[in-house]
Parts: structure tokens; C-alpha cells; sequence
């Protein structure tokens, strides 16, 4: 393990937009993976992270805390291999990943003067320096209803672009960066619906449970259609910052949804008649529990194409 290139991979996005569940699902993702793809951790905090997780979203049916403190986790995903990819004659291959998950709110404009905020911020900030692959998290049902997402960007990326520069950093006019833009909560029938409409789904033939899909190519087209219908209508800006600072072919879209549809377990098949995963909790109405087992959906694959750029380009961190 000790020969393990670590690939530094920060998340990125506005209060609720998803990132804690998205990284408490990468190992249920995993597992529900006919391939040889896993996840381990490389310290026991780490390691303890994802069964606590794992289990709270499985067996609890519950979504994590809102989170308080910048966390940092060290994993490891091991798949199979050689793919001539990123460790050619070799029989597996190896991601390092340093995964930092940080509360939303230290993403959005400092409005106080508070030294505790400010120091929280810089943190942030060179986390996001050191790392050359970023998760952006885009929720497309905050966006509907506050829509500040463009509030939660353009902040940080004009301070990582000081950063950078003033680094030497830049490469050819912009950031040096791979970002993984994911939509995320597609199973929420606001989401799905617009992508239906927009005729975005496209099956995928290997799913036995046929759960609906957008394809990595029209993912892009989704999120115009859903920044149109901004709050606020700073979504549209989102897009034009992305394109701006980072490289057209180190952007990447995804449509993601970290607890899946409902899957009826007599027919393990989809049924648009019947497929809301977050229901009203019995016990508490005004909160929402998981319904039934969680099946995510696109939750690797922004991992695995950031750890496979990352590796190309020979970032060791
Ligand atoms: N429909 C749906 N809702 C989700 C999904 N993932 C998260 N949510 C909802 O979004 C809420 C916030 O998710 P978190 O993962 O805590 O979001 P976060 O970005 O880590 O939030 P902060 O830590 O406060 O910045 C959850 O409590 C759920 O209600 C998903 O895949 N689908
Ligand atoms: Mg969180």
C-alpha cells in the first residue's frame, strides 16, 4: 500500500446538496457492481467511516448528520487490472484516494468577519489547491427552490484561481483541474421528469433492474435544462464559470442519485408507477425516511474517471 499513488480528490457544493451521502453510498455503489472494483480504507477512521456509513443508509434507512467539521478520508480503490490505463503490467489497479468532505456552508460568501470562519475557509481553500480532481455537487432541487449554487461556486473558484496563478499553476489560460460535475437526487420525480421530458433517458441494456439513466454525453444537456428553472437564474452562470476557469475536456457531467429508485423486490424491475425511494418518516412527518434498499447510480463512475485522469496525468499526491 505504501507505493499507492494518492490522488487528491476534494468535494464541492452547497449546504444539502448531497456530498456526506454520496460518499456513505460509494461502498454500497460498489458493491452492487458485478466487477472486481472495491473500496478499503487505509486508516481505521477511514475504514470505520464507511461501515458506519454504509450501515446507517442500509439497515438505519437514514441520511447522515449535516456535517460540522472538515473531514478528511483515506481510501483506497483497488479494481481489476491491467487496463493499460494507469498501471500497465500490472494485475490490479490501485486509486489512492484522499477524499475531503467539508459542511457546504464554508463554501458560501463570508459575510461576518469572524476569524473562526475565515480560518475554516482558507482550510478549505488548500485542500482545493492541493487537489487536482474536484467533485462539484449540483442540486438541482435547491437550486428550484433558494437557488445559490452559483453564490456557493463563484467565490471559492476566484480565490482557487488567485491561488493558482499566483502559484504558477495555470495551465494554458485555466485551472489545472478535473472536475466531476454531479447532478445530484435524479431520483426525486422533479429531476426525472425534466430529464424525460427533455428526452434524456437512455436505458441501459446491461440493468436487469432497468433503472432510468442519463447518459454520460447528454448529462450536460440535463443540467442546462435544470439551471433554466434556477430560483434565481444565476444556474445559467454556473455553467459559463465551469467552462471558463476549467478545460473543456477535464469537465465531465453526471447524473447522479445517491439512494436510487424503490425496486420492488418481487419484480426487481423499475416501475415508473412506483419508484420513490425518500418517503414521509411515520413517526416524524415533517422528515423523510430511505424507503427501501439503496441502489445508486452513478456513483463510482465520477471516481473512477477522476482517478483514471489523475493517474494519466501522472499527479501523484
Ligand atoms: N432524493 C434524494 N435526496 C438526497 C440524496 N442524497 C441526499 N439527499 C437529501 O439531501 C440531504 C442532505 O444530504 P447531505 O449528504 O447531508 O448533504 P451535504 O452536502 O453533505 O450537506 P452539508 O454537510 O450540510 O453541507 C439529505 O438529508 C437528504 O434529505 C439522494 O440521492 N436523493
Ligand atoms: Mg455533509
Amino acid at each position: 500500500m505504501a507505493e499507492t499513488p494518492r490522488h487528491h480528490i476534494a468535494m464541492w457544493g452547497a449546504p444539502g446538496s448531497g456530498k456526506t451521502t454520496l460518499l456513505a453510498a460509494l461502498s454500497v455503489a460498489l458493491n452492487r457492481r458485478d466487477d472486481d472494483w472495491k473500496i478499503v480504507g487505509q486508516n481505521p477512521e477511514s475504514s470505520a467511516y464507511l461501515t458506519d456509513m454504509t450501515s446507517a443508509l442500509t439497515s438505519g434507512k437514514e441520511f447522515p448528520e449535516a456535517s460540522t467539521a472538515l473531514e478528511t478520508y483515506q481510501w483506497a480503490l483497488i479494481g481489476p487490472g491491467p487496463t493499460g490505463l494507469f498501471r500497465r503490467q500490472r494485475t490490479s489497479t490501485m486509486i489512492g484516494l484522499t477524499m475531503v468532505d467539508a459542511p457546504g456552508g464554508h463554501f458560501a460568501p463570508s459575510k461576518g468577519r469572524t476569524g473562526g470562519a475565515e480560518e475554516r475557509q482558507e482550510e478549505l481553500m488548500a485542500n482545493l489547491t492541493q487537489s487536482r480532481g474536484i467533485v462539484f455537487l449540483f442540486d438541482p432541487i435547491r437550486e428550484f427552490e433558494v437557488g445559490d449554487a452559483y453564490d456557493h461556486l463563484h467565490g471559492p473558484l476566484n480565490r482557487l484561481a488567485e491561488k493558482m496563478l499566483e502559484a504558477d499553476q495555470f495551465e494554458n489560460g485555466k485551472l489545472p483541474h478535473n472536475i466531476a460535475v454531479c447532478i445530484t437526487k435524479f431520483d426525486d420525480p422533479r429531476v426525472l421528469q425534466t430529464a424525460q421530458k427533455q428526452r434524456l433517458l437512455s436505458p441501459d441494456l446491461d440493468d436487469k433492474h432497468q433503472f432510468p439513466r442519463v447518459a454520460v454525453e447528454d448529462a450536460r444537456e440535463l443540467f442546462r435544462e435544470l439551471s433554466r428553472v434556477s430560483a434565481t437564474g444565476s444556474a445559467e452562470m454556473v455553467m459559463n464559470a465551469l467552462d471558463k476557469f476549467f478545460h473543456r475536456d477535464r469537465i465531465r457531467f453526471y447524473v447522479t442519485s445517491s439512494i436510487g429508485f424503490y425496486l420492488d423486490q418481487q419484480t426487481e424491475t423499475f416501475d415508473w408507477n412506483d419508484y420513490l425511494n425518500l418517503v414521509p418518516d411515520e413517526a416524524d412527518k415533517a422528515a423523510l425516511r430511505i424507503r427501501g434498499p439503496v441502489y445508486p447510480i452513478n456513483v463510482v463512475e465520477p471516481m473512477l474517471w477522476l482517478g483514471e485522469c489523475l493517474a494519466k496525468q501522472g499527479r501523484s499526491r
